[in-house]
C-alpha cells in the first residue's frame, strides 16, 4: 500500500524536508482532557486553537478510551492491543512490563525510517518503550507550579494544591516548556531527510489545575453551574461509583463526602482555564507547522487520554464505567482528506495503531487488536458499531445506544451489572440492568461482551 492512495498530492513530495513519500505524524496526546469542547456543541469553553484544527479534521463524536485511567489507556493506545483482567489495569502500567513483546507504534515507525521523538507525557513513564524512540524530553515536576509558595506546599505534601492563579508568562508551565520543545523540533525536523513521528504529550488539564490568570480570566465564576446530573442514582450498582481518591490527596479538599459548592465550581473554572491554556500551547506548534510549510504534508491527531467526571454523578476524576469517563475528544486531520466532517461511528483507541500504521503504508503487528478507521476517513460507512472498555473488574460494551457494564470476578462471573439507554437516557440515571423488561437483552449483552473483551481475556 502507498501512501499516494490516500489522496496526499504528489506535489507534497518535493517539500524540503521529505526525500521519501510518507507523511510525517503529529501527535498530540492530552491528559484528561474530555470532550467538552465547542466541535462536540458544548459552546462555553474557549479553546480556538483546537477548533481551528477540528475544522481542518475529522471529528469523532463517539470514541472511546479502551482504560479509563493514564497509564493503561496509554500503553493499550501505543500498542492498540485490549486492556485483559490482568494486563494495563492501573495508572502505572508500563509497557515494557504489560506487553514487552508488542511492537508499539512508535518501534514500527522508526523501524520504518520514521524519526521519532516522545516529548512530555506520552507513556506514563517517560522512560518506556524507550527503544522506540529516537528522543525522550520530558519536562521537570517543579514546573507543575509557578508560585514559589505552591511549590513549597508541594514540597511537604502528598500531592499539593487543586488550583493555582499566577500572573506568569505561558512558558512558565510545563506545557509552555513543552510547546517550545516542540517548535524547536519542527524547526530541526524541517531539514531533516526523514520522515517524523513528533509527539506532544500535554500535562493540563490533569490536576492540579495550574495556570495563567489571563485564562482564568475567560471566564466568570458566577456563570458555572453544576452539572445536571449532580446526582447518584439508589438503582446504580455501587460498584460504579468511588471516592474519587486522586483529587482528595491533594490539600483543601476534604477527605469525604460531596465537595463544598464553591470548591466545586472552583474546580470546574480552574479545568476550563486549562483547557484554555493548552489551547493556546497547541496553537503554538500548529502555527509552526504550517508557518514551516510542513502543514501539507503532516497527519495531526490529537486526542485524550479518557473522559474526567467534572461532577457529573458526583464524582470527580476518572477510574470508572460512565460515558463521562469513557468517551474521548479525537480528531485527525489527513490533508487533502479531511475539513471538518463528523463521524457517528463508534471508534476505539486501539484503532488508532491500525490508522496511523495504514495511513502511511505500513501493515500492523499481528498483536494489534483494533480496526483500521481509514475507511471512515475516505468517507466510507463504518461497519463497526461497538467499543468495549475496561477499568478494573468492571467491563463496558457499548453497542449503538446501549452501555452495558458487567463487575465480574476472576473467573468471568457477573457479581453486578447496569445498562443504559442513551436513547432515552444520555445522562446515565436510570439503570435498566435489573428490570424484568430488560432481561433478554441484558442476557443478549452479556454473551457478546464476552465474545467482544478480546481473546485473552481471562487468561492474561
Ligand atoms: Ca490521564
Amino acid at each position: 500500500m502507498v501512501f499516494s492512495s490516500f489522496g496526499f498530492s504528489q506535489s507534497l513530495t518535493t517539500q524540503k524536508n521529505v526525500k521519501s513519500q510518507k507523511p510525517n505524524i503529529l501527535f498530540i496526546a492530552v491528559d484528561d482532557l474530555r470532550p467538552e469542547l465547542n466541535f462536540y456543541g458544548a459552546n462555553h469553553i474557549k479553546s480556538p486553537n483546537l477548533d481551528k484544527l477540528a475544522g481542518e479534521s475529522l471529528i469523532f463524536e463517539r470514541s472511546y478510551c479502551n482504560v479509563p485511567v493514564c497509564g493503561a489507556s496509554r500503553a493499550s493506545l501505543m500498542t492498540g492491543a485490549r486492556p485483559t483482567r490482568n494486563r494495563f489495569l492501573d495508572a502505572h502500567v508500563k509497557k515494557d512490563e504489560d506487553y514487552p513483546d508488542a511492537i508499539s507504534l512508535p518501534l514500527l515507525l522508526k523501524q520504518n525510517g520514521y524519526q521519532t521523538i516522545s516529548n512530555g507525557k506520552i507513556y506514563h513513564y517517560g522512560n518506556d518503550d524507550a527503544k522506540a524512540w529516537d528522543e525522550i524530553w520530558t519536562a521537570a515536576a517543579l514546573w507543575t507550579y509557578a508560585l514559589p509558595e505552591s511549590q513549597e506546599i508541594r514540597k511537604n505534601t502528598p500531592r499539593g494544591l487543586p488550583t493555582e492563579i499566577a500572573d506568569v508568562p505561558d512558558s512558565i508551565y510545563r506545557d509552555g516548556k513543552l510547546a517550545l520543545k516542540v517548535i524547536k523540533d519542527l524547526q530541526k525536523l524541517k531539514t531533516s531527510n526523514k520522515p517524523f513521528f513528533l509527539t506532544m504529550g500535554v500535562a493540563k488539564p490533569h490536576l492540579p489545575f495550574a495556570a495563567p490568570k489571563k485564562y482564568w480570566d475567560l471566564y466568570d465564576r458566577n456563570d458555572i453551574q453544576l452539572p445536571e446530573s449532580y446526582v447518584q442514582p439508589e438503582t446504580t450498582p455501587k460498584q460504579a461509583f468511588h471516592n474519587f481518591g486522586e483529587l482528595r490527596q491533594y490539600e483543601n479538599i476534604p477527605k469525604k463526602g460531596d465537595l463544598p459548592e464553591d470548591l466545586a465550581k472552583e474546580l470546574i473554572h480552574g479545568y476550563y482555564a486549562s483547557v484554555s491554556y493548552i489551547d493556546a500551547q497547541i496553537g503554538l506548534v500548529l502555527d509552526e507547522l504550517k508557518r514551516l510549510n510542513l502543514d501539507e504534508n503532516t497527519i495531526v491527531i490529537l486526542w485524550g487520554d479518557h473522559g474526567w467526571n467534572l461532577g457529573d454523578h458526583k464524582l470527580w476524576c476518572k477510574h470508572i464505567n460512565f460515558e463521562t469517563a469513557l468517551r474521548t475528544p479525537l480528531i485527525i486531520k489527513v490533508p487533502g482528506k479531511t475539513k471538518g466532517q463528523k463521524t457517528d461511528a463508534i471508534t476505539e483507541y486501539i484503532d488508532i495503531y491500525p490508522t496511523l500504521a495504514e495511513l502511511v503504508g505500513l501493515k500492523s503487528p499481528n498483536s494489534v487488536e483494533g480496526k483500521s478507521f481509514v475507511p471512515i476517513i475516505n468517507g466510507q460507512k463504518s461497519d463497526k458499531n461497538w467499543a468495549v472498555s475496561k477499568f478494573k473488574d468492571g467491563v463496558t460494551l457499548i453497542k449503538d445506544d446501549l452501555f452495558y457494564t458487567e463487575w465480574t470476578d476472576d473467573a468471568g462471573v457477573a457479581y453486578a451489572r447496569m445498562l443504559f439507554d442513551h436513547k432515552t437516557d444520555p445522562l446515565e440515571l436510570d439503570n435498566l440492568a435489573e428490570k424484568p423488561a430488560y432481561e433478554e437483552t441484558v442476557k443478549a449483552l452479556s454473551k457478546e461482551l464476552r465474545e467482544k473483551w478480546g481473546k485473552d481475556f481471562l487468561t492474561k
